[in-house]
């Protein structure tokens, strides 16, 4: 891999897959968060939602972190971590990991620079805008530790708004040889545009998932199966 030097890889929830954590739409979770107690994915995670109904949203996070909580890294995971220790080791290459999923197994795999463009399990307060980790359920309307307002939301990004730190990626993008995506559906932008944003910036394109994504054509090359046995190929490929 000579000529490449800065990667920037997307994870989506096919990554976490193989941990026990529900993807939204088919292949990797049994019925997927994508119809949650009847409800479509795209109609929770809003705030027009949160605004009509939130014990609904409160709950459907709730019950996401604590089953975040219960779960592992798994070998995905690690050898995106292997990568992250390994790859800028060498002069002038860089690496961003720039992931989907509010879950932090990527951290806890030991990758150091992870970018949650969509938010993690942190609460978020609406009264002070203080922002912390956050375990307990939402669902009680505990008070803010900061400010003792009882305000707090998820802080993740629903539909509508804006994902994290754009130009922090767009600046990544322009600057890289290759975007690798592994396990994400393509279905929802901007993140399903990175790809040709990246094509058109003169960076190779690799996409690693169980099934072909909705932007599947986009890429120089597919790989197709489960995160856990393609990710610790490539990354044993970029490392040679
Ligand atoms: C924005 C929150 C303005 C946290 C999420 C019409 C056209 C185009 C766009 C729009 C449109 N109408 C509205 C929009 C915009 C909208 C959008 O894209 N809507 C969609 C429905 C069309 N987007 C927004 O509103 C975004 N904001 O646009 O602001 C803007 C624009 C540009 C620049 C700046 C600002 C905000 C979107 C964020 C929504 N929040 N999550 C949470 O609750 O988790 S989205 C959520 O679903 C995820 O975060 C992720 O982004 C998305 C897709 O999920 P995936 O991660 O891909 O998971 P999925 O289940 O779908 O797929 C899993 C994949 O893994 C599958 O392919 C499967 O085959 C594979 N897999 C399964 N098992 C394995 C596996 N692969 C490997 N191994 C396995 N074992």
């Amino acid at each position: 891999m000579a000529d490449i030097r800065n990667i920037v890889i997307l994870t989506g929830a096919g990554v976490s897959a193989e941990s026990g954590i529900d993807t939204f739409r088919g292949g990797g979770g049994q019925n997927g968060m994508g119809l949650w107690e009847k409800h479509r994915v795209e109609d929770v995670a809003t705030p027009e939602a949160f605004a009509r109904d939130p014990d609904l949203v409160l709950r459907f996070y709730d019950m996401r972190r604590a089953a975040i909580a219960s779960k592992r890294p798994n070998p995905a995971h690690e050898a995106l971590a292997r990568l992250d220790a390994e790859w800028p080791k060498k002069q002038g290459r860089g690496l961003l990991l720039v992931t989907q999923n509010i879950d932090d197994l990527h951290e806890r795999a030991g990758s150091a620079r992870v970018l949650h463009m969509h938010g993690t399990t942190d609460a978020w307060c609406t009264a002070c805008d203080a922002r912390g980790a956050w375990l307990a359920p939402m669902m009680e309307r505990p008070a803010c530790p900061e400010c003792g307002a009882s305000a707090l939301r998820p802080d993740v990004v629903w539909f509508g708004e804006m994902p994290y730190e754009m130009e922090r990626i767009y600046a990544a993008l322009s600057e890289a040889d290759l975007f690798v995506s592994i396990g994400t559906s393509g279905a929802v932008y901007p993140a399903a545009g990175f790809v040709r944003d990246a094509r058109e910036l003169g960076a190779r394109t690799l996409e690693l998932n169980l099934a072909r994504s909705e932007g599947s054509a986009w890429f120089d090359e597919t790989r197709l199966g489960p995160a856990s046995e393609l990710v610790p190929a490539w990354v044993d490929e970029m490392l040679r």
